[in-house]
């Protein structure tokens, strides 16, 4: 994410390194303070309209003019005072980190609410550039704000901005070189010298009286409108649903087409030009690569466009600021729980990857709140879950019944999660009211969904590439050796193995083969579709079949319903651990899912076979 060094010559690369400088992005939530990092940097931070979106520190080098600079993207805050996990992590960064600017970046409908912090920032003593993002709502919405009349009384540049569009933007760079160039000495926040809150709002209001003309009245708009409807007391929670539903009806209708053609492409690969290739290779080394490799990392692979889908269409629920009109929804019945509708949220970005949603939890402040949101989270059905239950019940359903089945699944998770709630929620008690404003709805671009999901999908493959190769590859060597035996037969290792946890599987109706694949989706998820492709030897054209073959729809639902819930993968686990600083609670949220996907499998499975099914 850094930029190039390599275009510079060699005198100009050593001046930019000496001349390093350091400056942070700050400012409230959701005012689009990673779309400013973005468009300044070209670095790819998670853009969302949800306030509270970046919860970590991410950094990215940009040159300017001469000098080499190192912005920080943090966390949105509402005062320098705040309490919650990443409030204090941006007060421990200002406090800390020796900075020779900072950015302050507001929204400019709400710069009477959002000065106040503008002026915390600059009593700090650090040099101060603001910029008054969001532009182009204000000029809508007929908020007038002088900016050098602005500048002038607060006695710092201002400029005004408009991030998502790139408007602005050259000019903000000229006037953060010019503050880095007149400031060469870094310096750490001086939190002492911030006036008081009162006072802070008193000169906040004095500033808008000169500089601010706001409408008498906004505009009723269309967000308004919208919200009429998608708030709804009885329509809003059925709309939800029918939206997300509609998702993964895209998901299908777009995505498995495009599956296919991935399918015939690998097949062809495969069966045209590695299978000639290594036709005199030892036999042995030939299953290894064509019914290890190709078919463990292929089976993964073909459900690549699906999962760009996917991200696209989660980035569209993220980026139009409907994602807070779900927590506001649904915050009623989360508190029942002892949570409250912003877990709900995490709960849905969990849909992506787990470990983003847990680290979303920073932003409550509460930590019986926190911890039993992380307790929660694994339960959200991850992409990487996603994967898996796609591929099964293409495989085993009709078309028509396929979406639903997969539906069902997702309110099983949810499900399993309320559960979750209701039982712990004693021993993590916590009251801390939600109040969160609603941003307005706003129109994804194009290009910033096609950048969500860019970003990830190859986080994924990333993330995921390793351990998939690592995992089919050692699913072969326990399903292939000692070598003569028959491919996953019961003298194999993996045989023995499955025989050891058959008592715990049989119960539920999942074969002990497949068991195999289960014990390794507890290091990564991704790993349990590969695996069952070389635990059956079939490659991508063929595992549908021979899973058809094997199961039918109760055990391969039970096999569903435990994959879904019985722990989160590995990398989950160890963002718990640094997120929680506990063992005990570690242990617990890998030991209670384990326990509740055992005992769901079982009634299920032993409820539909006493059934007849
Ligand atoms: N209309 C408009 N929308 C913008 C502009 N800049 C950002 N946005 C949108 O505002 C929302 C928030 O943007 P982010 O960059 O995630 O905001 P942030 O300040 O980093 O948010 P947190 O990390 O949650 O504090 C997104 O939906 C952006 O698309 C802008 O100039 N105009
Ligand atoms: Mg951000």
């Amino acid at each position: 994410m850094e930029a190039d060094l390599a275009v510079l010559n060699a005198p100009q690369r050593a001046s930019a390194r000496t001349s390093l400088r350091t400056a942070a992005v700050v400012g409230p939530p959701n005012t689009g303070k990673s779309t400013f990092f973005n468009r300044l940097t070209g670095a790819s931070a998670r853009v969302a309209n949800w306030p509270g979106m970046t919860v970590d520190v991410l950094t990215a080098r940009v040159l300017m003019g001469g000098t080499m600079l190192r912005l920080a993207d943090l966390p949105g805050i509402y005062s320098l005072e705040g309490h919650s996990e990443d409030e204090m992590l941006v007060e421990g960064f200002l406090a800390t980190v020796p900075l020779h600017a900072i950015v302050a970046v507001v929204n400019a409908t709400r710069i009477e609410l959002q000065l106040p912090l503008v002026l915390a920032l600059k009593a700090t003593g650090l040099p101060l550039l603001v910029v008054l993002n969001m532009i182009d709502e204000a000029a809508q919405l007929g908020v007038v704000i002088d900016t050098a009349r602005l500048a002038t009384e607060l006695g710092v540049p201002v400029v005004p901005v408009s991030a998502k569009f790139g408007h602005g933007m050259e000019t903000a760079k000229r006037s953060l070189a010019a503050l880095l160039d007149a400031h060469p000495a870094p310096a750490v926040a001086d939190f002492g010298a911030v006036p008081a809150r009162d006072a802070r709002e008193r000169e906040s209001m004095r500033l808008c009286a000169h500089a601010v003309r706001m409408p008498l009245a906004l505009p009723a708009g269309a967000t308004a409108r919208i919200d009429r409807v998608m708030l709804h007391p009885w329509l809003g929670i059925p709309l939800f649903l029918l939206a997300m539903f509609a998702i993964f009806q895209a998901v299908y209708g777009i995505g498995v087409p495009l599956q296919d053609a991935m399918k015939w492409l690998l097949d062809g690969l495969k069966s045209n030009m590695l299978a000639p290739l290594l036709a005199q290779a030892p036999p042995l080394a030939r299953s290894f690569v064509l019914d290890g490799l190709v078919d463990g990392v292929g089976t993964v692979v073909t459900f690549v466009p699906l999962m760009a889908v996917f991200f696209a269409a989660m980035a569209l629920v993220e980026d139009s600021g409907y994602l807070s009109r779900a927590a506001w929804l649904m915050d009623a019945l989360m508190a029942r729980l002892g949570l409250d509708g912003r877990a709900f949220v995490m709960q849905l970005m969990g849909f992506g990857c787990n470990v983003p949603a847990l680290l979303a939890t920073r932003v409550l402040r509460n930590r019986a709140a926190r911890l039993l949101s992380m307790l929660v989270i694994p339960f959200s059905l991850c992409s990487a879950r996603l994967q898996v239950f796609l591929f099964l019940t293409t495989a085993i359903f009709s078309p028509t019944a396929a979406p639903f089945v997969l539906f069902a699944l997702y309110l099983l998770s949810f499900a399993a999660a309320l559960l979750t709630a209701l039982v712990w929620r004693r021993r993590y008690t916590s009251r801390e009211p939600l109040l969160m404003e609603l941003p307005p709805y706003r129109l994804p671009t194009l290009s910033m969904v096609a950048a969500e999901a860019w970003r990830a999908t190859s986080h994924f493959l990333r993330r995921a590439s390793g351990f998939i190769v690592a995992g089919v590859l050692l699913i072969w060597v326990l399903t292939r050796l000692p070598p003569g035996s028959a491919p996953a037969g019961p003298e194999t290792l993996a045989g023995w193995a499955a025989s050891a946890f058959a008592p715990i599987f049989e119960p539920l109706g999942i074969d002990p083969l497949m068991s195999i694949a289960l014990v390794f989706g507890f290091v990564a998820k991704e790993i349990v579709l590969g695996g069952l492709a070389v635990v059956l030897s079939a490659g991508t054209d063929r595992l549908a079949g021979a899973l058809a073959a094997r199961l039918d729809w109760v055990s391969a639902t039970s096999f569903m319903i435990f994959a879904l819930v019985y722990t989160p993968c590995l990398s989950a686990i160890a963002t718990l651990r640094e997120e929680a600083k506990s063992l005990r609670f570690t242990a617990l949220a890998v030991a209670w899912p384990l326990l509740l996907a055992w005992l769901a499998s079982f009634v299920f499975y032993q409820g539909a076979r006493a059934l007849g099914f």
